[in-house]
């Protein structure tokens, strides 16, 4: 098995199926996935606490996984609303940086606007559309002026939008 490939696959099925009937927390049955797509127990498990970004987890019974962040599909996954630290960061590809400084950050496809408290970690994540650039926002001018901040359990800061008057680059 390339667990890479099936962590993917796994990813898939609980940030962005539509065909299946989420639970309003996101929650998929474990059984679904055992029947349905091929996956093994013993290979969820192996994703799930092997996983570098600790993207998935269990529910206490054991009978449903879920992703902790990232989805397109509207569910809850009961984020807790925190306080960011003052600078956050965004990491994207050359190619949407003038539209981000006309339109301000878009959370796009999925539910959230992803930022990272590293730049380090907002690079690689640019990397995957193209060549990186990484914005910086002014998160605790963010919430000073209203705007809410969620930090997943796996560590990802996530918002509704940024605009462009928080965003700058060095
Ligand atoms: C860009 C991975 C044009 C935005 C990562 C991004 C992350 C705009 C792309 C997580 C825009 C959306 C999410 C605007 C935003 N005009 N482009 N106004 N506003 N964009 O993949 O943040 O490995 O949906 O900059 O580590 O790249 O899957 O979001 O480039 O945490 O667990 O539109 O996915 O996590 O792309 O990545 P995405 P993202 P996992």
């Amino acid at each position: 098995m390339n667990i890479t490939r099936r962590s993917c696959k796994l990813a898939f099925l609980l940030r962005h199926d539509r065909a299946y009937p989420f639970d309003v927390h996101g929650w998929r049955a474990i059984s679904d996935l055992l029947e349905h797509h091929g996956f093994t127990m013993e290979e969820l498990s192996k994703i799930v606490e092997s996983n570098n970004k600790r993207r998935f987890e269990f529910s206490e019974d054991m009978q449903y996984v879920r992703a902790r962040q990232g989805h397109s599909i509207p569910v809850d996954v009961e984020l807790n609303e925190c306080v960011p630290p003052s600078i956050l960061f965004h990491g994207t590809a050359e190619h949407f940086v003038s539209d981000i400084l006309k339109d301000g950050l878009k959370s796009q496809n999925r539910l959230h606007v992803h930022l990272s408290s590293t730049i380090e970690t907002a690079l690689n994540v640019g990397k995957r559309h193209g060549t990186p650039v990484v914005f910086k926002v002014d998160s605790l001018k963010m919430h000073k002026d209203g705007v809410k901040f969620y930090l997943s359990r796996n560590g990802v800061w996530l918002t509704d939008f940024v605009a462009t008057e928080y965003l700058s680059m060095d």
